[in-house]
């Protein structure tokens, strides 16, 4: 088993589709370990997002992050960091894969729907940045 950290970003939980992406996870077995719907400060976002210091889009991503509520959620499953970057899809929507999440519902490269960890590395990280455990 090993653990990853999806986040519903505001584009989502604004669309009433926070229950819609917990299916999908469920159905491709995920366990939720952990769960909670938050509303991200602009440091709290800037921390979050401090490997993208320097971007051009940052401060837009830091906005639209603030922009609404977010439901961060501890996840657990055998190869959950690859299997959840699979089921999520490309950064950009118009790219991802037929059948992932972001393909599904994700409306711009900004407004994508949800986050997943990258690296078993930064899912401790992002992990330990919303939980306890
Ligand atoms: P991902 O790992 O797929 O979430 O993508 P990145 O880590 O490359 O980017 C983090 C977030 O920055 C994305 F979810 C959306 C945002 N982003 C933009 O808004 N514009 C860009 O050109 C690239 C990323």
């Amino acid at each position: 088993m090993n653990r990853t950290l999806l986040i519903v970003k505001p584009d989502a939980t604004e669309r009433n589709l926070i229950g819609h992406i917990i299916g999908r996870l469920e159905k491709a077995r995920y366990k939720v370990v952990e769960m909670k719907m938050v509303r991200l400060s602009e440091q709290d976002a800037r921390r979050f997002y401090a490997v993208h210091e320097g971007k051009p889009f940052l401060n837009s991503l830091v906005a639209f992050m603030t922009s609404g509520p977010v439901v961060p959620m501890l996840l657990e499953k055998e190869s959950a960091v690859a299997d959840l970057r699979t089921l999520v899809g490309a950064t950009d929507p118009g790219k991802a894969d037929c059948g992932t999440i972001r393909y599904e519902i994700g409306k711009s490269i900004e407004k994508n729907s949800v986050h997943a960890s990258d690296s078993d590395e930064n899912a401790a990280i992002e992990i330990a940045f919303f939980f306890d455990n």
